[in-house]
């Protein structure tokens, strides 16, 4: 089913759910080449979701911020190349929701482990803000906190399973945003983890 969750922003339950084994193994193969990792803020906190990312370009943050590059800063080597499979399910999805010819540059893959949480943010490193970002869901379930244009305004819960996928554009690209921690839980695919791919397009 889809879900309208707010202008711009479109809920597609369960749209990933029949190609979950095959993105795991794809995940798998990623993370062989580029390990997860927890990263640190330009504060110096370390993040409690640990990171690593596939295609052109990845997210990296560090204490001199916050920007996507093209090289692993922990192998020194490109990142792996997105698999097919994103690259069609992240089109798919957005042309679901009005945004035909997606071509995402950078998918970065977070693993929350039970305990592991995502503060209030906006996702605006991204040149183009007027393509959308993708977000899948797989494992464990997680509250999903989708605030307004301004850090204070009231954030809605919303549950997402494994399997979901959201389409985040338009008014509802730069909204303020987080992960509520995820609850102990064990999933018969993934285990003690939940793990959310984002398909961007950054450059
Ligand atoms: C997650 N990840 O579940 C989320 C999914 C991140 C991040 O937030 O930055 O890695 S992406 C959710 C998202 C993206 C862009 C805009 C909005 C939400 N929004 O307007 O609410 O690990
Ligand atoms: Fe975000």
């Amino acid at each position: 089913g889809r879900e309208a969750l707010a202008p711009g922003a479109l809920v597609l339950r369960g749209f990933a759910r029949n190609q979950a084994e095959g993105l795991v193994a794809e995940i798998d193969a990623i993370c062989a080449r580029a390990p997860f990792r927890h990263m640190l803020t330009p504060g110096g906190q370390r993040m409690s979701a640990a990171m690593t990312n596939c295609g052109p370009l990845g997210w990296v943050s560090d204490r001199r911020g916050y920007r996507y590059q093209a090289v692993d800063p922990d192998s020194g080597k490109p990142w792996p190349p997105m698999p097919g499979a994103f690259l069609r399910l992240a089109a798919d999805a957005a042309a679901e929701a009005g945004f035909a010819g997606f071509v995402p540059d950078a998918c970065l893959i977070n693993r929350y482990e039970p305990g592991a949480r995502m503060s209030l943010h906006q996702d605006r490193d991204e040149r183009d803000l007027s393509a959308p970002i993708v977000s899948v869901s797989l494992g464990l379930p997680a509250i999903f906190l989708f605030g307004g244009p301004n850090r204070s305004d009231r954030a809605e819960r919303v549950l997402l399973l494994h399997g979901d996928v959201v389409v985040w554009g338009g008014p509802s690209r730069l909204r303020f945003h987080g992960i509520l921690p995820v609850k102990e839980g064990a999933h018969a695919l993934l285990g003690r983890q939940r793990i959310n791919l984002t398909f961007r397009k950054t450059a």
